[in-house]
């Protein structure tokens, strides 16, 4: 190990800025933002300085790659060694996906990880950036913690940090940093190990020997070096199977979004003429999925059902659920595979560190939300190229292509006609308005449509764990036949506020289960939008997304 002279700590002087405030997940903005002095430092210092019992621990440390990724990692490092960590393990080239991060903080026993990234926004010097801190368990710190945080920002005084140079990333292995050491490591492997020990990789090896082809889509994120290493060169997919695999600070100027607006590559070579037998995408820091079959798109909310129907096909979770977990705003499709199983279904707010204490209790082994993200209790984020792995070990096992499994479990189970629509860079203050709009209204009983509103409320969460209540976390309208209508703002946005509104509709006919989801939710859908006023309230008419 190189070793340095002794460096001295630094005691800077700072104000506090106003709105450092983390969102759901993570305090993210613009780069410009976060590039001004003293902004990311106050941040990380109001981190250390909510935390006890770190001295000559070990912080995890690395980001999804997007531009300011490498800079920040400096602050940190030499923020850190003068905090008094005795060792930061950090990702070569300042590279972690999510998950991985997640991963590495719990084989390692860390005392907890620092996570930069913003996720699927897009990247560059006029785009965003972020910072998230991960606590022992791998996930998300709780809102307690993030309050905290919050309420440091906004009194601190100073931070500390050494004078130094900055330390080379892009070596595997230890530097002595002050009186702490710096260990760059491989940001795949401890990963990719953990993903062999849960999948039945013989079997997805021979599904891809035998001809199987499968697009991934890293959208030059993160889960670029991982998807080569993983599909490509353990699993033997073809070379060329990974798409867009370098990641690249501004993602290539794309939006590394895994939907089928962003993801569009994907999409094309999906409807194609020859299109492979599965396409998969993941997001900027690699913790969302989203997966297609030939012409045939899979909702997250259903992939997360059918995970959990399937998932005694895989090794990892032969023994069987202890729970499902999903986001109020996600379909209820996995609801009934967890009453088919005998086993509870758990509804949490939006985001996943609501997750984190379901599973750290053996509440609850799969978790999933609309947004693109599934994952279960082998780490404590969700999990892009897991989810990948977990539909291949499932069409391996099954023989049947990703349509059929699909049509199969709607078969089943009845299908959940579901679509989310957003209505992005809205005036906050109309945003703030459409909500208050809402909450007010008192529709119990009433008719509309072919509808009846069996009640409306606004959301309400109490952790069956420790008793924490998050109050205010979407406005559901829901109707006698168990269809529903949810409002939220969005709590990851940078730009304006982001109306989220999501609808679902059972239905339980194999003979009606061919349906577009828009065609199949329209009353729905129009419903939703005379209730909240969209177009008098916002001036616009139609969504900026749809999913
Ligand atoms: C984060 C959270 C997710 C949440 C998503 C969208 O994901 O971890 O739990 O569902 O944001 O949140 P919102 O609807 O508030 O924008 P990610 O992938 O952005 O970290």
């Amino acid at each position: 190990m190189a070793t340095e002279p002794s460096i001295k700590v630094i005691i800077r002087e700072s104000t506090p800025f106003e709105g450092q405030k983390p969102g759901t997940s993570g305090l993210r903005k613009k780069v410009k933002v976060f590039q001004q002095p003293h902004y990311l430092e106050n941040f990380v210092q109001s981190i250390f300085d909510t935390q006890e019992g770190f001295e000559g621990q070990t912080l995890v440390l690395g980001g999804d790659g997007r531009f300011y990724n490498r800079e920040a990692v400096q602050v940190i490092l030499k923020m850190a060694a003068a905090n008094g960590f005795g060792r930061v393990m950090v990702g070569r080239g300042g590279i972690l996906s999510t998950p991985a991060a997640s991963c590495v903080i719990r084989k390692y026993g860390a005392f907890g990880g620092i996570i930069l990234s913003a996720s699927h926004n897009p990247g560059g010097p006029d785009e965003d950036f972020g910072i998230k801190y991960n606590t022992a368990a791998g996930g998300p710190a709780p809102e307690k913690v993030t309050e905290a945080i919050h309420a440091r920002t906004r009194q601190i005084t100073s931070y500390r940090i050494l004078d130094c140079p900055d330390v080379d990333l892009d070596q595997i292995g230890e530097t002595a940093l002050g009186g702490m050491v710096v260990q760059v490591i491989d940001p795949v492997e401890d990963y990719a190990e953990l993903m062999e020990s849960l999948f039945d990789f013989d079997a997805i090896r021979t599904l891809f020997h035998d001809g199987f082809r499968i697009c991934f889509d890293a959208m030059h994120a993160v889960t670029g070096p991982y998807a080569c290493e993983i599909l490509e060169k353990r699993l033997g997919a073809v070379p060329g199977s990974v798409i867009n695999g370098k990641p690249l600070p501004d993602f290539g100027q794309g939006h590394p979004d895994p939907n089928l607006v962003h993801a569009h590559d994907l999409v094309a070579v999906m409807n194609g003429p020859a299109a492979p037998d599965m396409g998969a995408a993941s997001d900027g820091d690699g913790d969302r999925n989203m997966i297609l079959g030939r012409n045939f798109y899979v909702t997250p909310s259903d992939s997360l059902a059918v995970l959990a129907a399937n998932a005694h096909l895989a090794p990892g979770y032969a023994e069987g659920l202890k729970g499902i977990a999903r986001s109020m705003p996600t379909s209820q499709a996995p609801d009934r595979v967890a009453e088919a199983l005998g086993i509870p279904c758990w509804e949490t707010p939006t985001g996943w560190k609501f997750f984190g204490n379901l599973l750290d209790a053996g509440k609850a082994t799969l978790c999933g939300e609309e947004s693109f993200g599934t994952g279960s209790d082998h780490v404590r984020e969700k999990d892009g190229l897991w989810a990948v792995l977990m539909w291949l070990n499932v069409v391996a096992a099954r023989g049947e292509a990703i349509d059929e499994i699909v049509r199969g479990h709607w078969r089943q189970y009845g299908r959940n006609y579901y679509s989310r629509h957003d209505y992005e860079g809205l005036d906050t203050e109309a945003a703030e308005g459409v909500m208050e709009h809402l909450r007010n209204l008192a529709l119990k009983g009433r008719r509309i449509g072919s509808f009846e509103v069996a009640f409306n409320d606004d959301f309400s969460y109490t952790d069956p764990v420790d008793g924490a209540v998050s109050k205010k976390q979407g406005i559901r309208v829901v109707f006698t036949d168990g269809s529903r209508i949810v409002y939220r703002l969005s709590g990851t946005g940078t730009a304006g506020a982001t109306l989220r509104i999501y609808m679902e509709r059972y239905e339980p006919d194999p003979e009606k289960h061919d349906q577009d989801n828009q065609d199949a939710l329209a009353e729905l859908i129009a419903i939703a939008k005379d209730l909240a006023e969209i177009s008098r309230r916002t001036g616009r008419d139609t969504p900026t997304v749809i999913t």
